[in-house]
């Protein structure tokens, strides 16, 4: 029943048989649906631009499709609004934080491209507490937010582990801040990544610590709506090229020289010296070359915006390239 009137829904409110990819270039704007502001994720600057490793995935899919990184449109969109935003065709896309879990990829109408980052919920205290784990946190008040995997997350773990919980719901990351900050909660759980960039906007970033324990896998990626294929695979394989690309130690800075000397077949048909890699996506030969060239590769977009030249300083860990102990991995671009 509400898998029929979620699919009337998307009939009444989305023209499903429109291909996402001519409805943005008619409109010449990538519309992409991000969280309201996450240091490092997606943050709107004071001149209204906005940054961010989640924007910049979404630049990426702008210079693929529309030849411009800068053609975009970010709609802020809370936990509970990012499904319904989606299905309705309000957003083309979703790079939100967001975990790829089962249920949603077969409830919501979302389907998700793959993962873009690997995370896991975790725990953030105060240090004067002086704890060393989270199995210490029995009768804590912890702040977390509403329509997120971090709320099941919390409840399996403490009744897995015989502590009681009280929950403190909260519905954005500033209400959060603010809860913790005023002492209506003594934890904050979250995905990892979103404690260490919340951890910035404390008054105090240096008092407070994310305990070790990671007590879920929270697979973060890109979602389109499931009934567009070709679209789908377009978001999909820029995921890949921006791997694919740190992998092959082409970045912005050397990806021209790569494009003008490289003798490496595979190198030339990905940078379009050769044949015409955007074929079967409705592309032109040089999507790759162009988003290399205007974001950088995965790993570039990574350190800028939340690794070792950010404030949040996140290791690369399961970010990694497989071949540097990672998860990173693209299937062959050829
Ligand atoms: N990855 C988890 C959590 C994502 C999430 O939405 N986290 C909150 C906690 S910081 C957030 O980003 N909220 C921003 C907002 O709703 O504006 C999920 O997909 O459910």
């Amino acid at each position: 029943m509400k898998r029929l009137l979620f699919v009337l829904g998307m009939l009444f409110t989305h023209n499903v048989l429109a291909a996402t990819l001519d409805e943005v270039r008619e409109r010449g704007v990538l519309r992409c649906g991000v969280n309201t502001g996450l240091p490092g994720f997606s943050e709107q600057q004071e001149n209204g631009s906005w940054r961010g490793f989640d924007v910049d995935f979404c630049r990426a899919v702008s210079a693929a499709v529309l030849k411009d990184p800068h053609k975009v449109e970010f709609l802020p969109l809370t936990a509970e609004e990012r499904f319904p935003a989606l299905a309705s065709g309000k957003v083309d896309l979703l790079t939100r934080n967001t975990t790829w879990t089962f249920s949603r990829d077969t409830t919501t109408g979302a389907r998700f491209a793959g993962t873009s980052y690997y995370d896991g919920q975790g725990f953030m205290v105060s240090r004067s507490r002086g704890l060393r784990s989270a199995l210490q946190l029995a009768d804590s008040t912890v702040c977390v937010q509403t329509g997120t995997t971090s709320q099941d997350n919390a409840h399996r773990y403490f009744s897995t582990h015989r502590m009681k919980l009280e929950l403190v719901p909260v519905t954005s990351p500033d209400a959060m801040v603010d809860a913790y900050e005023q002492g209506k909660c003594d934890v904050m759980t979250s995905d990892q990544s979103q404690l260490y960039a919340l951890r910035t906007r404390l008054s105090k970033p240096g008092d407070h610590e994310v305990l070790p324990e990671v007590i879920s896998r929270e697979p973060l990626g890109p979602s389109v709506r499931a009934d567009d294929p070709e679209w789908f695979a377009i978001v999909r394989w820029v995921l890949f090229a921006l791997i694919e690309a740190e992998q092959l130690d082409i970045s912005s800075g050397n990806v021209m020289r790569v494009r003008d000397s490289s003798t490496n077949p595979v190198t030339r048909a990905l940078l379009g010296v050769e044949g015409n890699i955007g074929e079967g996506l409705r592309l032109d030969s040089d999507w790759i070359y162009r988003l290399v060239g205007e974001l950088g590769n995965y790993g570039e977009i990574f350190e800028r915006n939340i690794g070792s030249q950010s404030a949040l300083g996140i290791k690369r860990g399961l970010n990694a390239p497989w071949m540097e102990g990672g998860l990173l991995y693209s299937p062959p671009i050829r």
